[in-house]
């Protein structure tokens, strides 16, 4: 297989983008002909993590268990890519030191948009439901977020679009030459 695995992993607030760049990544790159494969709540809070909530000593777990399979992922060459809040700075070295030790790269990806901006963008009306109090622990809100202090890449999604998000990171990839 001409490929070496990668863990992506983007983290930021809800409604920052995660989601919508790690689709549109994922294309991009089967387009390419890269063996790719995102996880994200859909996949894994309704599957394997279906057991945990949103109490900080839950996220821990969440992040770890999802940090083991990204790992599990790359390690069968696929570019693996995350998308989860993974709001705890020390979770996500921990799943860093995780790759390190295994010498598989892990690419943090801050999916930044300021709160006042994903508050407006609210797509779910989740942010309204938390200040209303009627979701306890939600991040931003009431529920800490802890930016990526040197993150590989640092995307504001305010000021880019999707495709041009996407081509960050691509050309990040490119340049390690992980594809
Ligand atoms: C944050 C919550 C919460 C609370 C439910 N806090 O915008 P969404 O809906 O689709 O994405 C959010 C998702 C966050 O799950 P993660 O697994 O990414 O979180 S973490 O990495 O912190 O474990 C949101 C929804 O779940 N959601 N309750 N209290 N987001």
């Amino acid at each position: 297989l001409n490929q070496k695995g990668v863990t992506i992993w983007l983290t930021g607030l809800s409604a920052s983008g995660k989601s919508t760049i790690a689709c549109a990544l994922e294309q991009h790159l089967l387009h390419l002909h890269h063996f790719s494969y995102r996880l994200d709540g859909d996949n894994i809070r309704f599957g394997l993590n279906k057991d945990l909530g949103f109490d900080e000593k839950s996220r821990n777990e969440n992040i770890r268990r999802i940090g083991e399979v990204s790992k599990l992922f790359a390690d069968a060459s696929c570019i693996s890519i995350t998308a989860f809040i993974s709001p705890y700075r020390t979770d996500r070295d921990s799943v860093r030191e995780l790759h390190n030790a295994a010498q598989i790269p892990f690419v943090e990806v801050y999916v930044d948009a300021p709160l006042k901006v994903v508050e407006e963008r609210d797509p779910k009306g989740l942010y309204k439901k938390a200040r209303a109090g009627e979701i306890k622990e939600f991040t931003g809100v009431s529920a800490p977020y802890e930016e990526p202090l040197n993150p590989e890449i640092h995307i504001r999604t305010d000021q880019l679009d999707v495709t041009e998000s996407v081509r960050v990171i691509v050309e990040y990839l490119e340049s390690k030459q992980y594809i």
